[in-house]
C-alpha cells in the first residue's frame, strides 16, 4: 500500500510509470498466441488513407471484448493492477475498454501525440499498457515519453516524428506494465522486427466522460475517432489559439 502511494507520486511527477516483471510470463504468451491467432502478422488497416497519412498512426486496433474473447479479463482483473490504478485515479475510477495495437513489419508506428485534450486537465485517460513480447532496439516499436509533459499543455505544433526535447525512450519487456497519462506527449517508434503488439487496458477517473478519448491530439492536427473528422488543423491556426484554451 506504502508502495502504491510512492508510485503515485512517481506518476504524478512524470506522467508515466514502468513497472517491468509485473505479470506474469505464462499469461503474457498466451495472450501473445491469442492476439496472433486473431490477426495474423499482418492484419489491415481500417483507417482512411487520409488519416495515416496526416496521423501517422500507423497501427491496427482490435478490441477482443467486442469478440467475446474472454483471456484478457484476468489481466483486467489482477488484484495488483485494481489497486494501483485505485493509488492513481481515486476511488470508483472507471474502466473504459481493452484495445490491442498492432503493428506489422515496416509500420511507422505512432506519431507523436496526446490521447485526448488536456484543456481541462482533470479529464484525462490512464493507460495501462501491458507488453506480452520484448520490445527490442532489433524489433523497434520503443514507446518514447516526455517526462512531465503531462503538466505542460497541448503538444507544441511541430514534425510529427520529430525528437522532442527531454524525450525518454522505453524499451518495455513481456511482462511489463507502462502507465501513461494520456496528456503526456508519446510515440512509438518504427518497426523493423515481424510486428510490434501492446495491449492497452483503458481507464479514467469517476466525472470523467467516457467517450474522453474520442478526440486524439496530434502536431499538425486533432481528429475525432467517432466521427472520422479532422477537427482541428493545428498547422493553418494561428499562435494565438494555440494556447490551449477551451473553446466550447
Ligand atoms: O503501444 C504503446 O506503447 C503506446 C500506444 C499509445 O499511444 C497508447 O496506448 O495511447
Ligand atoms: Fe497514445
Amino acid at each position: 500500500m506504502e508502495e502504491n502511494s510512492k508510485l503515485a507520486e512517481q506518476f504524478w511527477e512524470e506522467g508515466f510509470l514502468v513497472l517491468d516483471g509485473f505479470l506474469e510470463s505464462l499469461k503474457m504468451d498466451e495472450l501473445n498466441e491469442c492476439i496472433l491467432e486473431n490477426l495474423g502478422k499482418a492484419p489491415e488497416n481500417l483507417h482512411s488513407d487520409e488519416f495515416l497519412e496526416r496521423s501517422g498512426a500507423d497501427v491496427v486496433p482490435w478490441f477482443p471484448q467486442h469478440h467475446g474473447i474472454t483471456a484478457f479479463d484476468e489481466v483486467a482483473n489482477n488484484p495488483r493492477l485494481l489497486e494501483l490504478t485505485t493509488a492513481l485515479l481515486g476511488p470508483e475510477w472507471q474502466e473504459l475498454y481493452s484495445m490491442v495495437m498492432f503493428s506489422r513489419q515496416g509500420s511507422k508506428g505512432q506519431s507523436w501525440h496526446q490521447d485526448c485534450p488536456p484543456e481541462f486537465p482533470s479529464h484525462f485517460n490512464l493507460n495501462r499498457l501491458v507488453y506480452t513480447h520484448d520490445v527490442t532496439p532489433e524489433i523497434g516499436g520503443q514507446t518514447v515519453v516526455v517526462p512531465g509533459s503531462h503538466r505542460q499543455g497541448v503538444i507544441p505544433i511541430g514534425d510529427p516524428d520529430g525528437v522532442l526535447e527531454g524525450q525518454h525512450v522505453l524499451e518495455p519487456k513481456r511482462g511489463t506494465l507502462v502507465l501513461l497519462h494520456g496528456h503526456t506527449w508519446h510515440r512509438v517508434l518504427s518497426v523493423k522486427g515481424t510486428y510490434r503488439v501492446s495491449t492497452n487496458f483503458r481507464a479514467c477517473p469517476q466525472g470523467v466522460p467516457k467517450d474522453v478519448t474520442d478526440v486524439c491530439v496530434y502536431r499538425n492536427m486533432r481528429y475525432r475517432f467517432s466521427t472520422g473528422v479532422f477537427v482541428e488543423d493545428r498547422l493553418a491556426m494561428p499562435d494565438r489559439v494555440q494556447t490551449g484554451t477551451p473553446t466550447h
